[in-house]
């Protein structure tokens, strides 16, 4: 019996966790360790010590959770470094009103966002292009991907798959969008070998037939983990006030200077900076609107 092996935890399933070990073995594993006096249940993301129960089967035993360095509730993972949110640019077409939610739940949960959106094969170049300006106006990094038509060199373009890969390397990303995206096929394109299923959206149920129903860190690399989660229709921005909301859109602070109130909450106040800016066109219509769809909602205590 081997003890003390360090691992990683990349599934959980019926009281069975699976340890994933830096020279690429799976041992599934219960969890017995002293933890449970402290009421720690493991979570998909923990690095744990493990302990081997049987070498040839593969099977250990959890004994101990090392501290985590984050710990999210939606998705629940640890040990998060950043997420990639995923939208399709067509087929489904993009809720935007939705990213804004997403942005705003990652952001509370001090996780850094990157936005992908995703088959530009199916839409202009300007399309994509505009979308990617005004995202990353407001401060966040912005990748256009297709996993169908990749590496259009001809026309000097870098290819998104490349440059997604190059920034969740060595660390813990979260893929997250609504079903259909194509959060499993970028999956696969980063790394063949991950071999997720993916499916086409079946026009009965809107659904894809090979839907990703667990959430589950697949290994792709040296220190390198992505986390395929099932698709979302709806989020729900919990405990906030809706005073608070316009900390969520980094792009406002810049004008607020402008703002004749203290607090202006930039809805209804004269002379505001944020509104002026959004006249002059220095504010996305879109983003605002969003903003204001958002608020009307926290203020009227709606749950959506
Ligand atoms: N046109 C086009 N289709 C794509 C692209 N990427 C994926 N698809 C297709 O979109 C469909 C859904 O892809 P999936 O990867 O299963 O989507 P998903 O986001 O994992 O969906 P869920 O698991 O249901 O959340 C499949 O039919 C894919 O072949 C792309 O870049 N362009
Ligand atoms: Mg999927
Ligand atoms: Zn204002």
């Amino acid at each position: 019996m081997t003890d003390n092996i360090t691992g990683k935890i990349i599934k959980g399933v019926g009281g069975f966790y699976y340890i994933h070990l830096p020279d690429n073995r799976i041992f599934e594993c219960k969890a017995k360790g002293v933890f449970r006096n402290q009421n720690i249940k493991p979570t998909v993301g923990d690095n744990v010590l493990m302990d081997i129960i049987d070498e040839q089967a593969l099977i250990g035993n959890i004994r101990d959770i090392l501290p985590r360095e984050n710990s999210l509730i939606r998705p629940m993972v640890s040990n998060v470094d950043q997420a990639v949110i995923i939208f399709a640019l067509s087929d489904p077409k993009p809720n935007f009103n939705l990213l804004d939610r997403f942005l705003i739940m990652m952001d509370r949960q001090d996780v850094k966002t990157i936005i992908c959106f995703n088959k530009s094969d199916l839409v202009s170049g300007e399309e994509a292009d505009k979308l990617k300006r005004i995202y990353e106006a407001c401060g966040y990094d912005v990748i256009i991907t297709s996993t169908y038509s990749r590496g259009d060199l001809s026309s000097g373009k870098e290819d998104g798959v490349d440059r997604l890969q190059a920034l969740i390397k060595n660390k813990t990303t979260v893929f997250a969008g609504p079903s259909g995206v194509g959060k499993s096929s970028l999956l696969n394109a980063i790394n063949p070998n991950a071999n997720v299923q993916t499916g086409t959206i079946s026009e009965k149920i809107k659904r894809g037939k090979h839907t990703t129903r667990h959430s589950e860190l697949i290994w792709v690399g040296e220190d390198t983990y992505i986390m395929d989660t099932p698709g979302f229709s709806s989020l729900f921005v919990e405990e906030m006030e809706c005073e608070e909301l316009k900390e969520y859109y980094g792009e406002f602070v810049q004008f607020q200077n402008g703002c004749k109130f203290i607090g202006c909450v930039h809805i209804n106040e004269p002379v505001c900076g944020v509104k002026n800016a959004l006249s002059e066109g220095k504010i996305s219509k879109l983003r605002y609107d969003n903003y204001k769809q958002l608020y009307e909602e926290l203020k009227s205590k709606k749950k959506w």
